[in-house]
């Protein structure tokens, strides 16, 4: 029996409170305190810990939690068989190709067409008709464990109707119905969250969620489409395959169809193309596929595609109206953008009354004027996009756009550098960018402080009653109390959300200030290298280039946000009202691995290589993707590959996977 040291003891059990507690603010109080990544950071220590020392595994550990879930994180997964993509085709004319190439190889096929749904492809495997793991594509040889947020769907079966084939595994397709994405984008507009640009995205995203109870939520749907061993159900074709597949209980779309001639496939995508603006799904285009299995194999496959397959891409739905003006929007950061403004017309299912013009020089290439009858093309997302002018129609009484030289918002003179296409209000007190600049700093994963919406930071910068993020701390009761609908209550809850944000952690705050390409990642590395704001402001970009993941441009960017004087300036409004600038200690303290490289190759049995990474970087070590002289160890797992030889040849410390976890739990 292993003697535990009294340090990893006590370790064990500052985590499993804290852990705990973080739950319960997660999940309970509706009011995280720390993100997302640090939950799974300080989870993966302690299972760290416990698989070290069994002893500490005790059954209420939030290790041991079923249901609670975020555990899992994303274990990478190789797929039994790798997942192939599709071979695209846009015209009759090229699925009339595709026919001639198959029928050169192979001859009395039929075909089966079936609706392309736009989502994400899913792998999912059962044991003994129950559901057991799946993962996303990914690459294609590899992809993500996504099982807790599979499971959420409804339409998965999580058993089967036949219990009798051991080892179920089939293909399809997760999707995400258009009622459900146009509530989900409508929630993120309200709370000032940047839109999904279709509903392939949004489905993607949601998969990505660490918390199955917000995927639940979002009532992701599902179809399948490949089911693999088919001659274990002796089947002998696609069609009898996706029969299976029903009568096994899978959700299975119904428009597929079988065809002897590619004419009749043809005619059969034409009227999909027709009638899919009907569905509650999206749709992108029609996947044919050659029907007897015997047949698929002979045609073979090439490096990335069955031979057998292809996919028939429809056109993006495009209609005529009238451009009534152009005007120019102003992003959150700046950026100059023109706008169609359209007669209202129909398209794809919605009324478009606005479409983005992109910029100056996009106007210039399709000659767009205002008056024009233009061609707007909306391809599956939100924001149409003026393609193209009927020059037919012009009459000569058009007229020219010209960006104009002061920012619409506040006057300020605008810029335009040579090799940028987008014209930018460079004015950082501009209220467009401040309230963009606002709302990032009061959104989730920066300070987080809910109730500060859009419509009061709107009003809070209109009322004149902040200058910058530095003054939300100054704001009393009376000042919200005032604002319009706003009860008491409210206004003692937006002031208890603002002093509570005063204790983020260094990470957060760093993301929050808003340094220009300083995402949240950069933010989290930034704030595992220096202690406190003042030392990162004090750092030479020269020092900053050497951190592994911040290249030339961000290191400039950081030196130049903390030597701006206005900046300078909110930074001490933040110090002032009391503002967390500091490393919580005891992540100071257990920077063991302070300034290591590591460097995995080949698979652990453990860990994922993304959570053997987050345990060295919650160590205070670094992970780098290859092997160099400045590598300090590298970790070797299953089927290494040419890291392991270039180790050797260096002369790097190599570790296996024991030794890996041994060094980490101590
Ligand atoms: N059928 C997507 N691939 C599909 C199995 C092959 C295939 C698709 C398909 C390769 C859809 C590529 C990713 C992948 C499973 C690999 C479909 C759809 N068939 N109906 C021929 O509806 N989007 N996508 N998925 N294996």
């Amino acid at each position: 029996m292993t003697k535990i040291p009294d340090k990893i003891k006590t370790r064990a059990a500052v985590l499993r409170k804290e852990l705990e507690r973080h739950n319960r603010l997660y999940y309970v109080d509706a009011a995280p305190e720390i993100s997302d990544a640090e939950y799974d950071r300080r989870m993966s220590e302690l299972i760290a810990i416990e698989e070290k020392f069994p002893a500490l595994k005790t059954p209420d550990s939030p290790t041991q939690r079923v249901g609670g879930d975020r555990v899992e994180g994303f274990k990478s997964v190789t797929h039994s068989v790798p997942m192939m993509s599709l071979d695209n085709t846009y015209s009759p004319e090229e699925l009339r190709e595709f026919d001639g190439r198959v029928r050169k190889i192979t001859e009395k096929i039929t075909y089966i067409a079936e609706l392309k749904i736009d989502g994400l492809a899913v792998t999912l495997r059962y044991k003994n008709g129950v559901f057991e793991t799946g993962a996303t594509r990914g690459d294609g040889v590899r992809g993500d464990d996504a099982t807790a947020n599979l499971r959420t769907i409804a339409a998965l079966p999580l058993k089967l109707h036949d219990e009798k084939f051991n080892g179920v595994e089939v293909r399809g397709e997760v999707y995400l119905p258009k009622k459900q994405f146009e509530l989900i984008n409508a929630e993120r507009e309200r709370e000032g969250e940047p839109l999904f640009a279709n509903p392939r995205n949004a489905a993607a995203g949601t998969l990505k969620l660490l918390d199955p109870k917000i995927v639940a939520k979002r009532r992701l749907g599902l179809f399948v489409y490949t089911l693999l061993e088919p001659e274990k159900y002796g089947v002998l074709g696609q069609f009898e395959a996706l029969e299976k597949m029903k009568e096994l209980g899978f959700p299975v779309n119904d428009g597929y169809r079988k065809f002897r001639d590619i004419e009749e496939v043809v005619g059969y995508c034409a009227l999909m193309e027709q009638k899919r603006h009907n569905l509650p799904y999206a749709v992108d285009g029609m996947v044919i596929k050659v029907n007897e299995l015997d047949k698929q194999s002979i045609l073979g496959v090439t490096s990335k595609s069955p031979r057998w397959a292809i996919a028939y891409k429809f056109k993006a739905e495009q209609a005529r109206t009238k451009l009534k003006d152009i005007t120019v929007q102003v992003g959150r950061m700046g950026s100059l953008t023109p706008v169609a403004e359209l007669e209202p017309v129909q398209l794809a299912g919605t009324t478009v009354k606005r479409a983005t013009l992109h910029n100056e020089d996009e106007i210039e290439r399709k000659d767009v004027r205002i008056g024009d009858t233009v061609i707007v093309e909306k391809a599956g997302e939100i924001i149409p996009e003026v393609v193209g002018v009927v020059m037919d129609a012009r009459t000569g009484r058009e007229k020219k756009f010209k960006m104009p030289s002061e920012c619409p918002v506040c006057g300020s003179k605008v810029v335009r550098k040579e090799d940028d296409a987008i014209t930018r209000c460079i004015n950082i007190r501009c209220m467009a960018q401040l309230e963009g600049r606002i709302r990032h700093f009061a959104s989730r994963d920066a300070m987080n402080i809910e109730g500060m919406g859009p419509a009061i930071v709107e009003q809070l910068l209109r009322n004149k009653m902040i200058k910058d993020y530095g003054d939300l701390y100054s704001l009393t009761i009376f000042d919200v109390a005032n604002m319009d609908r706003m009860g008491q209550k409210s206004a003692d809850n937006l002031l208890n959300e603002i002093e509570a944000s005063k204790k983020r952690d260094l990470e957060n705050l760093i993301y929050a200030l808003g340094i220009r390409n300083v995402g949240q990642h950069t933010a989290e590395v930034l704030a595992e290298n220096y202690d406190s704001i003042d030392a990162l402001a004090k750092a030479p970009e020269q020092e900053l280039t050497t951190i592994h993941e911040i290249g030339a441009v961000v290191a400039n960017d950081i030196v130049e946000f903390f030597s701006g004087r206005e900046n300078r300036e909110v930074l001490e409004k933040l110090r002032a009202a009391g503002v967390n600038f500091k490393r919580t200690k005891k992540k100071a303290a257990k920077n063991v691995l302070k300034g290591k490289v590591f460097v995995f190759t080949g698979e652990m049995s453990k860990y994922s290589r993304g959570e053997a990474g987050n345990i060295v970087k919650s160590l205070g070590g670094r992970i780098s993707s290859s092997v160099s002289k400045e590598t300090d160890y590298v970790v070797v797992g299953n089927e290494p590959g040419s890291k392991y030889d270039r180790a050797v040849k260096l002369g790097v410390e190599i570790l296996n996977e024991q030794q890996f976890l041994d060094m980490v739990a101590q």
